[in-house]
């Protein structure tokens, strides 16, 4: 079975993207074992600080920050560290090529629970800085804390899937994630329905409907309320994952963030065969004027990310 340092010598001639990849999964690696041990530890509690987004931190939110912080300080490769969990983007080594973007633990108020946490990473060429296109990542991937501990990852071409084994080598388990073009099922926060602009609202409705309604099918939903959770789950077997705009979260320009949450998931949708969107453009084509940008996010099965979009033209 392929371990992942061979998949990306197969999958790109460039070290030292290689290497920002593996130096991310030993990062991931090890907050899986801190995660396994964190009830016994104490450590899945609050921190008692808020980040920059106003979000109070867990332990383990500041934990992982720096996990990601010291596998990536020993990366000669890497330029600039943006964090959700850090205000200001972090200057790493001078002669780096890449920058990394990550939520080094996504989903976290589901750690009291036991509930699948991840981190999310984004690679982008340092020559652009910090605010570039999705469109131009070199990498993406995300680690789901799961029953089993899973590395997405995509260079340029599939979206692969590894697994954690027992003595910390991650092997490929899935070469090629397929999102089939259609689907069933759905994923959206039904409780802020009252928030919901048109498109959403005739999106949703029209599902709800099952086979009286004008999409003639019955639908499923799921929300974990953990990203990479509800990610996961559509790579693998298809869905829509939608945290669109509304009126709530209009201001801020969404809920979901653009360079570490939906540019890196759009990456991976994107290698699936899925497609993300904002609902009026492409995420991949949106162009970020802030680091902690947020966006609305619908991605996930073709098809159905197409009918969110016919609802927004409509609109
Ligand atoms: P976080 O980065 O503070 O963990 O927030 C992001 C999470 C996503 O994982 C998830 O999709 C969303 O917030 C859940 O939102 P809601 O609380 O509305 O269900
Ligand atoms: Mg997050």
């Amino acid at each position: 079975m392929t371990d992942l340092a061979r998949w990306l010598s197969a999958q790109t001639q460039d070290d030292t993207l290689a290497g920002v990849i593996l130096s991310m999964a030993g990062a991931g690696a090890e907050i899986a074992g801190v995660l396994q041990q964190a009830p016994i530890a104490g450590q899945t509690g609050p921190a008692g600080a808020t980040n920059v987004q106003g979000e109070a931190q867990k332990a383990l939110d500041i934990i992982s920050n720096d996990i990601v912080l010291n596998h990536l300080r020993q990366n000669p490769h890497v330029s600039i560290l943006v964090s959700e969990e850090l205000d200001e983007a972090v200057e790493m080594s001078s002669q780096g090529g890449f920058i990394v973007a990550t939520d080094p633990l996504d989903g976290s108020s589901n750690l009291d629970v036991n509930v699948t946490v991840g981190t999310i990473f984004s690679v982008l060429p340092a020559a652009g800085g910090p605010l570039q296109a999705g469109r131009v990542q070199c990498a993406a991937g995300y680690v789901a804390y799961g029953p089993a501990t899973s590395l997405v990852v995509r260079i340029a071409g599939d979206t692969s899937v590894f697994t954690l084994d027992g003595a910390g080598t991650w092997r490929l388990t899935l070469a090629a994630a397929r999102v089939p073009e259609a689907t069933g099922e759905f994923a959206i926060n039904t409780a802020r329905e009252r928030f919901w602009d048109a498109a959403t609202r005739g999106y949703v409705h029209e599902s709800v409907a099952g086979e009286t309604g004008a999409a003639g099918k019955r639908y499923n939903m799921r929300w974990v309320g953990s990203m990479v959770a509800d990610i996961h789950r559509i790579l693998m077997r298809g869905g829509i994952f939608l945290y669109p705009l509304d009126s709530e979260t209009a201001a801020k320009g969404g809920r979901l963030r653009l360079l570490y949450e939906a540019n890196p998931m759009a990456w991976l949708m994107e290698g699936a065969g899925g497609r993300s969107s904002t609902g009026r453009q492409d995420i991949l084509d949106v162009a970020p004027t802030a680091i902690h940008q947020r966006v609305p996010v619908i991605l996930g099965s073709a098809e159905e990310v197409r009918r969110v979009e016919d609802w927004y033209r409509r609109g």
